[in-house]
């Protein structure tokens, strides 16, 4: 049964004019702290679950710095690619990719094959490797040049 939304509201008027305790007996300080603390440790842990490991790679004219990668399987990462260089580069690992589970694809390119990065620019990859193995790493671009790396993915 609903009431009207009128008499729903017990505070029609400002002012305060209720019987408000203001304060006289002791307040239950140490308790409402302790289970603020416990509160804000279980916050703390949830954050901590739940954020990824951020890997750093960045992208010069023409390498990878650093170029060999070890990620743990079933961890959650964040890939931060950003080119330092003057051309464009890109982070190609096709099998790399289609072996992750990836929780924003839309950075990838269509083919999801490859972060591709102006100078400049920056992209963040979220995933979980879910395959041990070694995967190869390249820009498609340069890597006439030399411009590869290694990824492993391990227990
Ligand atoms: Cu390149």
């Amino acid at each position: 049964m609903r009431k009207p939304a009128a008499s729903a509201r017990p505070h029609g008027r400002a002012g305060g004019v209720g019987p408000r305790d203001s304060g006289d007996g002791p307040k239950p300080v140490p308790i409402a702290s302790a289970v603020a603390a416990a509160l804000l440790l279980a916050v703390a842990t949830l954050a901590r679950a739940s954020s990824p490991e951020v890997v750093t790679v960045v992208a010069a004219d023409y390498r990878f710095e650093p170029n060999n990668l070890t990620f743990r399987v079933n961890v959650a990462y964040r890939l931060h690619f950003e080119n330092r260089g003057k051309e464009l580069h890109e982070f190609t690992a096709p099998a790399l990719f289609k072996s992750v589970e990836l929780g924003n694809p839309s950075v990838l390119n269509a083919e999801r094959t490859e972060l591709v990065v102006q100078p400049g620019e920056q992209k963040d990859l979220d995933f979980v490797p879910r395959q041990v193995g070694r995967y190869p790493l390249t820009c498609a671009d340069h890597d006439w040049a030399g411009m590869t790396g290694e990824i492993a993915v391990v227990e």
